[in-house]
């Protein structure tokens, strides 16, 4: 099973100095990437196209709009950890990973599992009708209208089309969602130079599916998505930090322990 407000993960101690991806062949960390993202995507995208007309009724949507605001958030805010869980599982099996130090995996975590939640949203979106899979079935941003942020909302939404619009295959999408995690400029590291030669590989291994996909030119659209999902992750924080000055006591007692280790 997966943790649970728990970010501590099993430390094992390293059995030599040598990096485990330094041994693996770029295909295999491909192959083995890809393995862990279909292993932990929550939804399988097959699963996701079946359902893309299932929308909500009016009236289920006035349901939801009609939610006093914290009990929205409350909602969301559960949904999104459930989503988290599936990515920190993710996170434990990217090859180097779980190698790193304690506090390099969680800084990583902080930092990039809304993000890889955000780049997953790409598959469970619906471009033809601007709808998310939320709840079991497709909603639009009206749906959110309670959680008083439709701002935050709005640029989800437009985030999601515009990586939608570059058509990922689930390779691509796996291999982009390791290089978000395992970014090496992130605050705070202890030991950003182990964290760098793990990108590396991640790196070596998207440009390598890229190549073989003969799809080079989406790398620097895939670096330049980078900067917008960093900008959406602090208006998240933001919004986060407004809401819990409105609503302390929602936030720490009613939301999942693992939303605030990560985000609070
Ligand atoms: C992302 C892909 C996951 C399944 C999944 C679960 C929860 C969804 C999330 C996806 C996309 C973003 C989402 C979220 C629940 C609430 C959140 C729709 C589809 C919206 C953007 C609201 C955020 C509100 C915060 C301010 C709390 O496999």
């Amino acid at each position: 099973g997966m943790p649970r407000g728990d970010m501590r993960m099993s430390y094992e101690p390293e059995d030599s100095f040598c990096y485990p991806t330094s041994m693996m062949h770029i295909e295999e960390v491909c192959a083995s990437i890809v393995r862990s993202h279909r292993e932990t995507s929550q939804y399988r995208v097959e699963e996701l196209q079946a359902l893309r007309w299932k929308l909500f009724s009016r009236e289920e949507i006035h349901a939801y709009q009609s939610k006093s605001m914290d009990e929205m958030w409350q909602h969301c805010a559960l949904r999104l950890t459930d989503a988290v869980q599936y990515v920190v599982e993710f996170a434990k099996r990217i090859p180097g990973f779980r190698q790193l130090c304690q506090n390099d995996q969680i800084v990583l975590l902080k930092n990039g599992s809304m993000e890889v939640v955000l780049v997953r949203m790409t598959r469970a979106f619906n471009t033809e009708n601007s709808t998310v899979f939320f709840d079991g079935k497709f909603a639009g941003t009206e749906l959110f209208k309670a959680l008083a942020c439709s701002d935050l909302i709005a640029a989800v939404f437009d985030f999601a089309h515009s990586l939608c619009a570059l058509r990922l295959t689930e390779q691509q999408v796996a291999l982009f969602s390791a290089l978000v995690l395992i970014n090496s400029d992130r605050p705070c590291l202890e030991e950003r130079g182990r964290v760098e030669r793990v990108k590396k590989e991640v790196e070596l291994a998207l440009s390598h599916t890229l190549h073989r996909d003969n799809q080079e030119g989406l790398m620097n659209k895939l670096y330049q998505k980078v900067a917008i999902l960093k900008s959406l992750c602090s208006l998240h924080i933001e919004k986060l930090r407004w809401f819990r000055q409105l609503y302390p006591l929602t936030v720490h007692s009613l939301f999942p322990p693992l939303y605030k280790e990560l985000f609070a």
